[in-house]
């Protein structure tokens, strides 16, 4: 099981996970912050590839009413956590792709992932 930590600091403890190609995987995220879920709550969203991250963090600022995961969207993410608010935990089973390759991770929350809130999946 890989265990991250999000805090008040918007940063990911974990920022590199590394698996081999369709391998089975527990993530928990666990939100030891203690700022309001609106706005300061923090998610876990893997995402098809290398490029996705930076778009579907734009595309999450105005996706607030949907905890942050714009539908129109919704087909690269591979596998996520939703919105956790303050002492929250989440987790999520899933098989990792099974292309090598790197897969971007964030929290859509509200621009943390350009805050630094983000990490890869790399299959090997
Ligand atoms: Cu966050």
């Amino acid at each position: 099981m890989v265990v991250i930590v999000g805090n008040n600091n918007l940063k990911f403890n974990v920022t590199k996970i590394e698996v081999t190609p369709g391998q089975k995987i527990h993530v928990q995220l666990r939100n030891e912050g203690t700022m309001p879920k609106d706005g300061m709550g923090h998610n876990w969203i893997l995402l098809d590839g290398d490029n996705e991250a930076m778009p579907y963090a734009m595309a999450s600022v105005s996706a607030r009413d949907v905890a942050y995961m714009p539908k129109a969207l919704a087909s690269h993410v591979l596998a996520f956590i939703p919105l956790l608010g303050p002492k929250e935990v989440g987790d999520v089973t899933f098989n990792a792709p099974t292309k090598p390759g790197k897969y971007p991770f964030i929290c859509s929350c509200s621009g943390h992932s350009m805050a630094g809130m983000r990490g890869e999946l790399i299959v090997k």
